[in-house]
């Protein structure tokens, strides 16, 4: 984004924690200022999310309920049919969204026949006119390059919490298998779409070490997903205490200050929330959303997208038009 001298990459974790901890209406106040000085306040980007492929997948993320070796109630689904996500992506288009996101309970990318599908699929969501996002696990330099040559804009890739509380929440892979994936997806070209969760029983330090891990990149994500911990049953962290509302907006608001440009989206967790509760969290510099059909995020329930419509509408705020896509001319 324009005046990007003003963007710091330098942050330490004392003015990080000095930032987080402060009184509460003084960080709102101060994210909302820096809102208003890089973005229109009034303007959400509402993204749609669409599972593609669903559970079965090999790794241990103990949140997650997508993970084959938790007994949850999701129904594994397999990679979902071109026409099927066409069909979405259309849906989501009429419906007001300027990005389509698609992922896929994948531990990592492989080169076979479904990365050649979803490559058809970018394509196809891309001719679309809506930023095309996926999420589909660690990915090569050169998987992100086909990517990026099918017209994908951003790809999606959480910390999920902090490098020191990583191996208490994933033994499947290390924090710096995330890293090396987003590296990738940034050598590529592709814009980056990184964040994490909290509630996972992390202390704030962690919470302030994952931020500083992204706002000190080299360049800070495009893109910064907050979630809080959708508790999943038969997930080793279904019995965690719900994510205190302060706690998020403590969360969105910190991001907002040290990654002014970046858009920080308020993404799991927002069922739990009341109207009032989210509208705190677009006062603290939230200005995504994601939507989806069937009143699910992924495979747990998010608002449905009319109960979306209207709460922007009551705030009035209103549905960003995708960005120019730069992606669009590559060929
Ligand atoms: N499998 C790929 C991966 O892990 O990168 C892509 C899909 S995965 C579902 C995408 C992100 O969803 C995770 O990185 C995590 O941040 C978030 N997520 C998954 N389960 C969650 C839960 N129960 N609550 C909140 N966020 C969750
Ligand atoms: C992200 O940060 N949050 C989204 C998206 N990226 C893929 C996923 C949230 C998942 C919530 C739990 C579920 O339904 O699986
Ligand atoms: Fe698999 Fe992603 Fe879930 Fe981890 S978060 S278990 S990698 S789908």
């Amino acid at each position: 984004m324009e005046n990007n001298s003003a963007l710091r990459h330098d942050w330490t974790k004392d003015e990080i924690m000095e930032i987080y901890d402060q009184s509460l209406l003084e960080l709102v106040y101060r994210a909302s200022t820096v809102h208003r000085q890089w973005h229109n306040p009034q303007e959400v980007q509402v993204s749609t999310l669409l599972s593609i492929k669903t559970g079965g997948c090999p790794e241990d993320c103990s949140y997650c309920g997508q993970a084959a070796r938790y007994h949850t109630d999701i129904k594994v689904q397999a990679l979902l049919s071109t026409e099927t996500v066409i069909a979405h992506a259309q849906k989501a288009k009429d419906s007001g969204s300027s990005r389509f996101c698609m992922a896929a309970a994948w531990r990592e990318v492989r080169d076979n026949k479904d990365f050649d599908r979803i490559i058809e699929m970018v394509k196809a969501v891309n001719a679309m006119d809506m930023e095309v996002c996926c999420t589909l696990g660690m990915l090569t330099e050169e998987q992100a390059l086909r990517l990026q040559e099918a017209g994908l804009y951003a790809y999606n890739h959480n910390l999920d919490t902090s490098e020191e509380y990583y191996d208490e929440i994933i033994s499947t892979r290390k924090f710096d298998n995330r890293i090396a994936t987003i590296e990738n997806v940034r050598k590529a070209g592709l814009t980056v779409c990184s964040g994490g969760i909290i509630g996972l029983g992390e202390t704030p330090l962690d919470r302030i070490s994952m931020l500083l891990t992204l706002a000190n990149m080299p360049k800070h994500p495009e893109s910064v997903p907050i979630n809080a911990l959708a508790r999943v049953k038969g997930t080793p962290l279904e019995n965690l205490p719900k994510v205190d509302i302060w706690d998020m907006v403590r969360m969105i608001a910190t991001a907002r200050i040290i990654m002014p440009a970046s858009m920080v989206r308020l993404s799991a967790g927002r069922i739990e929330m009341t109207e009032v509760e989210q509208a705190w969290c677009f006062m603290a510099g939230a200005n995504s959303i994601f939507t989806g059909e069937r009143e699910t995020l992924l495979v747990t329930p998010n608002p449905g997208v009319s109960e979306d419509r209207a709460m922007l509408s009551t705030l009035g705020l209103k549905p960003m038009a995708p960005k120019e896509k730069k992606n669009s001319c590559a060929l």
